[in-house]
């Protein structure tokens, strides 16, 4: 079965004035597309026509570099749209809450090591909230559309919390300002998705 670009929970004006519109048409509809048609075009004909794309990624190494590329498209979009809601930010809760205040000593700290993951990260590529292993929480980042689900990956876990920061995902209406783009981010954080997933990978 072919993958497919999943809907928007939200419609592309829902996430302004901190994600614009047409950033968001471009990102969803030409971007995450062309990586799915990319995906299925490099499957073609083979065993991994068959997997899910979380089971391409964690054995990303057997693949040729147009499915680690497409397929790391596919799979870290269809997570960074569910990860943004209209009338979201705020702060997380519960479980979730005690967890970052443990691993880096408040919600502020934490912010503040994702931005610099976010900010520091050279050219192309995803900063993220992970759960190791261990069951703890780790910032880090990855290049291109790599991520912490590759067998490849230096820093290796389950994603709960991705931000995008190719210039695609925010050069229209940030330009070269992204750590502003960054900052902006914590508006639309859907935390309640965040805790959803930090639950599943306990
Ligand atoms: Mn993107």
């Amino acid at each position: 079965m072919a993958f497919e670009l999943p809907a928007l929970a939200y419609a592309p004006t829902a996430l302004e004035p901190h994600i614009d519109a047409r950033t968001m048409e471009i990102h969803h509809g030409k971007h995450h597309q062309a990586y799915v048609t990319n995906l299925n075009a490099a499957l073609a004909g083979t065993d991994g026509e068959k997997l899910s794309i979380e089971e391409i990624c964690k054995n990303i190494s057997k693949y040729p570099m147009p499915v680690r590329n497409n397929g790391g498209g596919h799979y870290n979009h269809s997570l960074f749209w569910t990860l943004m809601a209209p009338n979201a930010g705020g702060n997380p809760t519960g479980d979730l809450a005690a967890a970052i205040d443990k691993a880096f000593g408040n919600l502020d700290e934490f912010k503040k090591q994702f931005a610099t993951a976010a900010a520091t990260r050279f050219g192309s590529g995803w900063a993220w909230l992970c759960v190791k292993e261990d069951k703890s929480l780790c910032v880090c980042s990855t290049p291109n559309q790599d991520n912490p689900l590759m067998d490849i990956a230096e820093c290796k876990g389950t994603p709960i919390l991705a931000l995008d920061v190719w210039e695609h995902a925010y050069y229209l209406h940030y330009q070269n300002r992204r750590p502003d783009y960054v900052g902006a981010f914590w508006n639309v954080v859907n935390w309640n998705k965040v805790a959803e997933l930090y639950k599943n990978a306990m």
